[in-house]
């Protein structure tokens, strides 16, 4: 349970997550090569010195065969990775179904197309009961490897029924669950034919976060109101304890963009860019292509700016980068089209033959592309429709302490709790409210842009995403303590 790192015992941290944060590829029969993704909680956990992660979930590939599986588990061993293998069948139902098709649309407040709404009523309780099997395959996995005195993280919408499983097995066994998404409207989370299973399930854990206080009041509100549970200004009461619940703001690793920046590469991109769009003030959007992101509103927007200010048309670009996401998914797929049918309309109306307004790329970016266009932008445009916190607009702001642009930030977003002072908040439904912040931004006076930088720059600087990981596993290392304390029973 403790180990001796030469320094002092370390407790072990059990991360689980639907993804292991490794991309797999099969090189052979039993030879895998893995490449570590450096994404938000993987920095965040590296951070976290005092405790020794262990992480656990999918990887995101078929293993149907034994010799291939033991290889695969071989191999992530060496980056303290477990895998849980699950059949395509398990990923068809459970992921791209339950998870992907049900909870993250109902969690962003986006329903379900006309056409497939009564296919999706009809399949929800073999989706369901896929859920719900694999989330027991997680448990077995975090189970076997479990020892005495290890804390268990569990992440996101994909493993709400994680805490239930675990403590099936152990009930002393200590267990967290943090939700990356917004948590609705209890209103909303009514809607939903298994709203009350997987509530007693997430109660079951020891702390449950989010990203923000309004998804933990709604969390609150849907155990009272559906369950008829007891809240209090602490978590709600359950089974003669009280399961604490609280909001937990992720942050980003920001000394290592504000590092990058003099990095000869990136440097080198920097000069590229302020080249090739010299003259021109850079705006940008960097978004997964998904619906949640309001890709195509901010485009409207840009397009209404554009249409409004005569003056700038020349003279102002905006760079979309886009990485595509489930892209087998029809709604995606229209999703893409949609976008680009709009870029491709405004592009000609205000196009010359030699430049155009949008630059629209659906694609990744690598870390050290990415830095540069942060550090050489003027505008940001983050107009997600719902967006449980949008790690976007932390990142631009970290690289900009030179330049001091302007963040034009959707309400919707949960940055808008912790940026929004420093921001120009918007309705990003609202496309003249947002062609009036762009305008707004391109004429803001150089003090303002200065005060406003400072203060978001300060809050970026200050909530990491390593104090944010530490934070939340020494509450969860608290809770017994605090439970007793707090608790009426
Ligand atoms: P996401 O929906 O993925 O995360 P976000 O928080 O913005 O949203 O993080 C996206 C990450 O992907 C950022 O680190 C960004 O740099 C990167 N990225 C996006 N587009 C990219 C591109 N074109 N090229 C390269 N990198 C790109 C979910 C929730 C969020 C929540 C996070 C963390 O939906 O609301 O903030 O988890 O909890």
């Amino acid at each position: 349970c403790e180990r001796q790192d030469g320094k002092g015992f370390r407790q072990r941290l059990l991360v689980v997550a639907n993804r292991l944060p490794v991309s797999a590829i099969r090189k052979g029969e039993d030879s895998w090569s893995l490449d570590i993704s450096a994404g938000g909680l993987v920095s965040a956990l590296l951070g976290v010195k005092e405790f020794e992660a262990r992480w656990i979930g999918w990887a995101g590939v078929n293993v149907p065969d034994e010799i291939g599986q033991k290889a695969l588990t071989k191999a992530l061993a060496e980056k303290r990775c477990i895998p849980v293998f699950l059949d395509e069948e398990i990923v068809h139902q459970y992921y791209n179904g339950y998870c992907n098709n049900i909870l993250w649309p109902l969690f962003h407040y986006i329903g379900l197309p006309q056409e497939d709404r009564l296919a999706t009523t009809r399949s929800f309780q073999s989706q369901f009961a896929a859920y719900e099997k694999a989330n027991q395959m997680f448990a077995d996995v975090v189970n076997k490897h479990y020892e005495e005195g290890d804390v268990v993280w569990c992440h996101d919408y994909h493993l709400m029924f994680l805490p239930k499983c675990l403590k099936k097995y152990n009930s002393k066994m200590k267990v967290g669950w943090f939700l990356h998404t917004p948590f609705p409207s209890s209103e909303i989370h009514r809607t939903l034919p298994s709203r009350s299973e997987l509530l007693h399930s997430v109660l079951a854990a020891d702390l449950v976060g989010f990203h923000t206080y309004d998804y933990a009041r709604h969390f609150v509100s849907a155990c009272t109101r559906i369950l008829g549970l007891e809240g209090t200004p602490y978590g709600v009461e359950y089974q003669g304890k009280l399961t604490r619940v609280a909001a937990f703001p992720i942050g980003i690793d920001s000394e290592r963009f504000i590092r990058a920046l003099d990095l000869p590469p990136v440097q080198d991109h920097i000069n590229e860019l302020k080249e090739r769009f010299k003259g021109r003030k850079v705006m940008l959007g960097v978004d997964r292509l998904d619906m949640i992101k309001g890709i195509p509103q901010k485009i409207l927007a840009f397009e209404k700016f554009l249409e409004e200010n005569a003056y700038w048309r020349d003279k102002v670009v905006l760079l979309q980068i886009a990485v595509p996401t489930r892209t087998d998914v029809p709604e995606y797929q229209k999703l893409t089209s949609q976008v680009h049918e709009i870029v491709g309309r405004i592009n000609g109306r205000f196009g010359s033959l030699t430049t155009v307004p949008i630059h629209h790329l659906d694609r990744s970016l690598d870390f050290h592309a990415l830095c540069a266009l942060y550090a050489v932008t003027d505008i940001a445009l983050v107009t997600s429709l719902r967006d449980g916190m949008n790690l976007v607009s932390y990142e631009f702001v970290a690289c900009q302490e030179k330049k001091k642009g302007v963040l034009i930030l959707s309400e919707f977003a949960g940055a808008a709790q912790s940026l929004g002072a420093g921001a120009i908040l918007v309705n990003p439904w609202n496309i003249t409210e947002v062609a009036a912040a762009i305008a707004r931004a391109l004429n803001m006076p150089s003090a303002e842009r200065e005060k406003r930088h400072k203060h978001n720059f300060l809050h970026v600087k200050s909530h990491t995403a390593q104090e944010w990981a530490g934070t939340f596993v020494s509450e969860l290392n608290d809770t017994v303590i605090e439970a007793k304390l707090r608790t009426r029973q």
